[in-house]
């Protein structure tokens, strides 16, 4: 039979060498449980002299309280390393560079056309809009563009039947407006989507926005939209920008005018922009003509209205610098973060 300070080293050198918690339970076993040299050496107690019993039952203590001193301070052992090898599979390395958050924003030509509406927004206008898929009615023939008219074919449109299509500008919603309100004054503006069909090239496209206004009231004249569209141009492009009319046609003002500002790259002395003339077209506009105002039920001899139109991607393209429509509509990523 081990004596027990041979058993004593045996079990320190165990004890020792265990990796886990289970090992250890398993040498703790072997040493102090029930099938160990320690059971056996216990079972020859009762042969022994008092003295001799005596003497062994304190050597059996000394080796017990030993054995479980070392097992506890090997199970502190064996949790420390696990603690710390779990730290080292999860470290996280704080030094690396974060992941940059991407942020949205609204699409260009939306915040030329937000722009613009917070402009007349503030003289009082009341933003309006309507379908993109219009009666021929209101699109044309209530505007003084009767079937067979020559004006029709330069918006040559997407026709869905005979009577309906993809209107081709904004106006019907002012059609729209002017029916609902017989006679009434009406200052508002409409934006929104507009299409005609047309070769897609740096300065057209088959869909483009339009911001078109109207106003109607018994004492309008050409000087309140003069003063309104100075007021546009110098709040979209600088203070010190001046704006004139040049004489043209449409067919639903008269007379109409084709309007022009004074170049904000150049300041009117000449230069690539305005291709030396110090000047830059950015919208069509007139008196609204008496036949409109009398076709959609208004007194045309005692009320008077103006009406200007204006192309958001022309507007965004000078703005801007930009130098093809098409950039609008690509949804290039390299395009978009520039402005
Ligand atoms: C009603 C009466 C009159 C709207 C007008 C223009 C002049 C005009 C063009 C500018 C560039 C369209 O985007 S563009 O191609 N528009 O020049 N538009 S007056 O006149 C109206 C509208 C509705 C009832």
């Amino acid at each position: 039979m081990k004596d027990l300070n041979h058993l004593q080293k045996e079990a320190q050198n165990a004890i020792q060498f265990t990796k886990t918690q289970h090992e250890l339970n398993e040498v703790k076993a072997l040493y102090l449980g029930k099938k160990s040299a320690l059971n056996q050496i216990m079972a020859t107690m009762k042969d022994l002299s008092i003295e001799d019993r005596k003497a062994l039952g304190q050597e059996i203590n000394q080796f017990k309280v030993q054995i479980e001193e070392w097992v506890a301070g090997q199970r502190d052992k064996l949790v420390e390393r696990a603690i710390q090898s779990q730290l080292q599979a999860e470290a996280i390395d704080v030094t690396l560079p974060g992941k940059a958050i991407t942020q949205g924003k609204l699409h260009i030509l939306t915040r030329t056309q937000q722009e613009i509406e917070d402009i007349f927004v503030g003289m009082g206008y009341r933003v309006v809009e309507g379908p993109e898929v219009e009666l021929d009615l209101y699109n044309f023939e209530m505007l003084n563009l009767p079937v067979g008219h020559p004006a029709r074919e330069m918006q040559d449109s997407f026709y869905i039947n005979p009577e309906t299509l993809l209107r081709t500008h904004t106006s019907p919603v002012q059609v729209r407006t002017l029916l609902e309100n017989k006679n009434e004054p009406i200052k508002i503006i409409c934006p929104g989507k507009v299409y005609r069909r047309d070769d897609d090239d740096a300065t057209h496209s088959h869909q483009f926005s339009q911001i078109e206004g109207l106003v109607v009231g018994p004492h309008i004249t050409m000087s309140d939209l003069k003063g309104t569209l100075s007021t546009l141009s110098k709040k979209l492009f600088g203070p010190n920008r001046e704006i004139r009319f040049r004489p043209s046609f449409f067919p639903f003002t008269e007379p109409s005018v084709e309007v022009d500002v004074s170049c904000f790259k150049c300041g009117g002395k000449g230069c690539n922009l305005c291709k030396q003339t110090g000047w830059i077209e950015i919208l069509g506009a007139g008196m609204v003509h008496p036949n409109v105002l009398r076709m959609a039920g208004y007194d045309s001899d005692h009320l008077r209205g103006f009406a200007f139109g204006m192309g958001i991607e022309r507007i965004t393209l000078l703005k801007y610098g930009i130098d093809d429509i098409r950039h609008f509509y690509q949804n290039d990523i390299r395009f978009l973060k520039q402005l």
